[in-house]
């Protein structure tokens, strides 16, 4: 028998969505930057990948995160999130995992916590009530209400936006964003996908747009807008979705609805909540979102070279 790979994991969730933290036993990346190292990791160890998110160890929803050494000094780690289709640029449910995570370990401590990511410095505050506040990448709009047709013959107008991750925002109209609907929203938004590959609408430098979000109104007081995310790898986000959040922030701060600083609630299709402010910088609206992360378990994950499923499900 050969003897398997050992890999230390924490679990967490963050306004019910997940986040496996990968301690011990993952690979070293090469690379001094962190957008280097995911290019590695990418090339090199999409198989890991696989293992550690998908069936029969994860599942569609999961987000992986890698942590490997700082690539800024003063800065206490770095990271890089992957889920069941290839690499995150940055994931906002993630990063407040994350902090929970080393909060738990014991690796920091109330206060600032800096995080290396691919797409840059991420700085984020734990707080004394638990709850984490990160200051996002800087966050724009690149198009307003464009405009994609879907095979079913709708027409649908959104606003093309980054937030760390690329996203189209538009209007949910009638359709109702609830729990009881996620197979329609989730087959709505997968059109809405294809229609703006078809139509190679993407975001700044071809950039393909792998989020689809649909907004309405929130019927939880004090809660201004309710989201339906689709993530890359068609799973919806159970959390508001910190990347989402902000590109969201970012429209309307540009539209002029969100002043600076003012407090945007966005709840996610599950009911969970993450707070959002904007503030200007020089290369767009600097997010801050906040939210709440849950320990759920601490293991080790056996890699055995002679499961046939050791890879996971659909493993490349
Ligand atoms: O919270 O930014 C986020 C995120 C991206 C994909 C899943 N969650």
């Amino acid at each position: 028998m050969a003897e398997p790979t050992r890999v230390r994991v924490i679990d967490s969730h963050t306004g019910g969505e997940p986040t496996r933290v990968v301690l011990d036993g993952g690979p070293a990346l090469a690379g001094s930057t962190m957008a280097e190292r995911r290019t590695d990791f990418a090339l090199r160890f999409d198989q890991f990948r696989s293992a550690i998110v998908n069936e029969p160890r994860g599942s569609d929803v999961l987000v992986g995160a890698l942590l490997t050494p700082p690539e800024r000094e003063g800065s206490d780690a770095g990271v890089v999130f992957f889920n069941n289709v290839g690499m995150l640029g940055m994931c906002g449910h993630g990063t407040i995992g994350v902090v929970e995570t080393l909060r738990h370990l014991g690796r920091v401590r109330e206060g600032t916590v800096r995080l290396d990511t691919p797409v840059g410095l991420v700085e984020a505050t734990l707080r004394p009530d638990g709850a984490v506040a990160f200051d996002n990448v800087a966050s724009y709009r690149t198009v307003k209400d464009v405009g994609v047709h879907l095979d079913g013959g709708e027409h649908v107008v959104g606003d093309v936006a980054y937030g760390g991750n690329w996203f189209f925002l538009a209007s949910a109209g009638e359709r109702p964003i609830a729990l009881e609907h996620v197979g329609s929203l989730t087959a709505f938004t997968t059109r809405i996908r294809a229609a703006l590959e078809r139509a190679e609408i993407t975001g700044e430098g071809g950039a393909e747009i792998d989020h689809v979000e649909l907004y309405t109104e929130s019927d939880t007081p004090g809660v201004d807008s309710r989201n339906f995310v689709l993530c890359p790898g068609m799973a919806y986000d159970r959390s508001p979705c910190g990347t989402g959040t902000s590109a969201k922030v970012a429209c309307l701060a540009q539209d002029g609805k969100l002043a600076e600083g003012e407090v945007w609630r966005q709840e996610s299709v599950t009911g969970s909540v993450f707070e959002a402010k904007v503030r200007r910088g020089p290369n767009g609206w600097l997010p801050t979102i906040a939210g709440r992360a849950w320990v759920t378990g601490e293991s080790t994950l056996l890699l055995n070279p002679e499961d046939p499923l050791c890879w996971g499900l659909g493993a490349p």
